[in-house]
């Protein structure tokens, strides 16, 4: 099996044991791997210290709010202080207000659209940056994002989602290509829809999930365990020629006109 003893790998975005943080974790630590998680707000903080119990890395938990960035700087650096090196990053965050995920896209305000923005896409950029800044992937290592189809094409109701992951899609891109002579890799998973937190946001989100079964190739959706097996590929050495790519996970959807 694929083993990553003696690698530390960061997780952020776990809100709860649905979250395809969650699946990432699970599949990372079963490879052996350490794990260091940070969390948005004091309101998950117990959420994931309770996880992260379970799994027994208890050691490594701090707070970054990934829109203010002096708690990013200060994060990274502490992880750098208290961790060390560091040999890859699953970077698992999006938020759009609830209002911006029904309807019209043509309606998105100026807030929503720079909020979502911040939030889904910037992040990445932000994360990486501080990555770099403290040196913390000294020998390498692999950034995976998680985003969606409705950054490659209209999916109803994903507006201003969507938007905001075809920035994040080109972000992902870019980075790779400035972090590739530092040895970092930096690609994207296009997971299929899961019913998770940030899920419960989207409108008509069943309808979704029951049009994959009828028209995915393989006629079923897809779990954050499959999510997680692909991200603990990406992290590992058996893809050390892929960046700036993305792999769907996703029961072949994506390929359906
Ligand atoms: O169908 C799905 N669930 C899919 C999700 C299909 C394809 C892609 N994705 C993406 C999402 O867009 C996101 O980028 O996967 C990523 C993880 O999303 P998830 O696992 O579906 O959702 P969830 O468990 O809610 O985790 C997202 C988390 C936040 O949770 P809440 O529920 O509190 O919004 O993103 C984090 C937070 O933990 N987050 C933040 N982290 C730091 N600072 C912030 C913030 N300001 N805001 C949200």
């Amino acid at each position: 099996a694929l083993s990553l003893e003696g690698r530390t790998y960061v997780i952020m975005g776990v809100a709860n044991k649905r979250s395809i943080a969650w699946g990432i974790t699970r599949s990372l630590a079963n490879a052996g791997a350490t794990l260091v998680f940070t969390y948005a707000g004091e309101r998950l903080e117990k959420n994931v210290r309770e996880l992260a119990s379970s799994i027994g890395q208890t050691d490594f938990i701090y707070p970054c709010d990934i829109t203010r960035d002096e708690e990013i700087d200060a994060t990274f650096k502490q992880i750098k202080e208290e961790v060390g090196v560091i040999h890859g990053l699953a970077h698992c965050i999006a938020f759009a207000k609830s209002e911006d995920l029904d309807g019209s896209f043509v309606e998105t305000s100026r807030e929503g659209f720079k909020l979502a923005h911040d939030i889904s896409a910037y992040s990445l950029t932000a994360v990486a940056h501080a990555i770099d800044r403290h040196e913390l992937m000294a020998e390498g290592g692999s950034i995976v994002t998680l985003t969606y189809l409705g950054g490659e094409r209209v999916v109803k109701n994903y507006n201003v989602m969507g938007v905001a992951k075809a920035a994040l899609d080109a972000s992902m891109k870019y980075l790779a290509n400035d972090l590739g002579a530092k040895g970092i890799r930096v690609n994207a998973i296009s997971a299929g829809p899961i019913r998770t937190l940030s899920a419960k946001g989207i409108a008509g989100f069943n309808s979704v999930l029951k049009e994959i079964e009828d028209k995915a190739p393989l006629h079923r959706t897809v779990t954050t365990e499959e999510v997680g097996d692909t991200a603990l590929f990406l992290m590992s050495d058996l893809s050390k020629a892929i960046t700036g790519e993305t792999i769907h996970v996703d029961a072949g959807y994506h390929i359906i006109g």
